[in-house]
């Protein structure tokens, strides 16, 4: 019975619909209710644009392609997300699924059975090899101290973080 509350709680741990409920981001968007596309560039180490200004309650599609020539991140979250993620990043570099320049998703696949942190399947985040692209609906309601930022390994620390203006 204890064995099943923590599974219990592990689940809801890592689940990003736990987090959209109480960390104030926002939550997956519905292509249908698209109000603004963004198109978004990854480069080594910084984001183009390098800020963004969005009304609250708004939903974006973010088209974002990764134009530099490391593997990067686009996640949509708050610091202390961040910062909880940066772990599980850690992770998938030891198991050799994140490589500098590029993502083995086959071992992904395989590891992600043992490990559901290592599917990285998150629906605020995009991670993506060199030259690869990837699309992100957001809803920005009930959204607060949104950043965008990249989690790889070292990434974060060196400053590849948007700012996101809500008004
Ligand atoms: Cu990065």
């Amino acid at each position: 019975m204890k064995f099943l509350k923590l599974v219990i709680i592990f689940i809801l741990f890592n689940t990003t619909s736990f987090a959209d409920k109480n960390m104030k981001i926002g939550s997956k968007g519905k292509l249908s209710e698209v109000d603004r596309v963004i198109k978004v560039k990854m480069y080594d180490n910084y984001y183009e644009p390098k800020s963004f200004s969005i009304k609250k309650g708004e939903t974006i599609k973010f088209e974002v392609v990764n134009a530099g020539e490391l593997v990067h991140e686009f996640n949509i979250a708050n610091a202390m997300m961040h910062k909880k993620h940066r772990p599980e990043m850690e992770r998938m570099v030891e198991n050799e699924i994140l490589l500098a320049d590029s993502i083995d998703r086959e071992k992904m696949k395989k590891m992600a059975k043992m490990d559901k942190a290592m599917a990285h399947s998150h629906s605020n985040s995009v991670l993506l090899a060199p030259k690869e692209k990837g699309d992100l609906v957001w809803k920005f309601d009930n959204a607060m101290n949104i950043e965008i930022a990249c989690n790889v390994p070292g990434h974060y620390e060196i400053g590849m973080i948007a700012k996101v203006q809500l008004d």
